[in-house]
């Protein structure tokens, strides 16, 4: 039953959902497969524009991104929608939540959607949902939508992988923007004002345009506020052209180069870090003999410098 693997590479370039699907699960499991399925595929990437869209529950995210993404198909474009679902506890939950919310798209082979849980991640979502969106460049997305609940620091490493990063406000929700939280305030390229159809909206815009004024502009940016109303579909027009001047001044700017030298930099340390402690860990016997060892360090019967030491020494590390 199992493909070649160059097999399944040459169905995921060629867009085929079902080698998507797989290829996703293989992600999310840290299959063995994912690996080398992402090493043959990378040559093929790099092409895709990534756009991250946050902000507290409820303001209107998915709705947005279903908009959004029937904008760009209109153009042609292929999309790839990844929704990062924090409130689900299991998978199940997080396919069902965004999966009926942007079924409108049911059908268009152009447009693909992937909702993934925040729990129960082997190696951290962060860099799942990377990896997934390199996979879906691979197979020839060119706009790729990820849809993230702005709440924790998680959320915030995820949607920093954008090239682009839209925070969605609402009116009346708890208000104040000192209620924002800081760190999101700070990721934002563009502020949407979803919502704009409720009482407050005025107000809201105001205090934003205020305190955008006090931040820095980055490389000449200065983070504009795109007033929409998603279930309308009002304002989505107005978005995406300021997504793309984004992308104009983010690219000629040189600042894209450096986010994704950053980027990796950061993935390459992880890898790293993961290889190592794999290898170290296997030649010492494993998490039985860290599990020992710990409890050894736990009840005095070692220190933890002597115990990281004889670890290292059997799988060949001096220290
Ligand atoms: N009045 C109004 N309602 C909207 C607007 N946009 C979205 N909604 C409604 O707001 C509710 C929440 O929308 P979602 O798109 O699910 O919000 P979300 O941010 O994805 O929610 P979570 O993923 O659960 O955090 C839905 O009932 C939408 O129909 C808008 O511009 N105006
Ligand atoms: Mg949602």
């Amino acid at each position: 039953m199992s493909l070649p693997i160059e097999t399944w590479a040459q169905q995921i370039r060629n867009g085929e959902i079902r080698a998507i699907s797989r290829a996703i699960t293989a992600i999310e499991n840290h299959a063995p497969e994912a690996e080398p399925l992402l090493k043959i595929l990378f040559p093929q990437t790099g092409a895709a524009y990534l756009t991250g869209i946050t902000g507290a529950p409820g303001t209107g995210k998915s709705t947005l991104v279903d908009r959004l993404a029937a904008h760009y198909r209109k153009q042609e474009d292929r999309v790839g929608v990844i929704a990062v679902d924090p409130t689900s506890p299991y998978t199940g939950g997080a396919i069902l939540g965004d999966r009926i919310r942007m079924q409108s798209h049911a059908g268009d082979a152009g447009i693909f959607i992937r909702s993934m849980a925040t729990r129960g991640f082997l190696g951290g979502l962060a860099r799942a949902t990377a990896e997934v969106a390199l996979l879906l460049d691979a197979a020839g997305k060119r706009e790729i939508l990820i849809e993230t609940v702005g709440v924790g620091q998680d959320e915030i490493e995820i949607v920093r992988l954008a090239d682009c990063v839209v925070v969605m406000l609402v009116p009346g929700l708890g208000d104040d923007i000192q209620n924002m939280k800081a760190g999101l305030m700070e990721i934002g390229d563009i502020f949407v004002l979803n919502k704009s159809d409720r009482e407050g909206a005025d107000r809201l815009e105001e205090q934003l345009h205020a305190m955008l004024s006090l931040a820095m502009p980055r490389d000449g940016w200065h983070p504009p506020v795109v007033r929409t109303v998603a279930s309308e579909n009002k304002g989505v027009g107005t978005l995406a052209e300021t997504i793309s001047k984004f992308r104009a001044h983010f690219e000629s700017s040189g600042e894209r180069v450096k986010k994704h030298t950053e980027h990796w930099r950061n993935r390459l340390l992880e890898l790293i870090e993961a290889r190592l402690l794999e290898r170290v860990l296997n030649a010492a016997g494993g998490e039985a003999a860290l599990d020992r060892l710990a409890s050894d360090v736990a009840e005095r019967r070692k220190d933890p410098f002597s115990a990281v030491s004889e670890i290292l020494a059997k799988s060949g590390l001096k220290t």
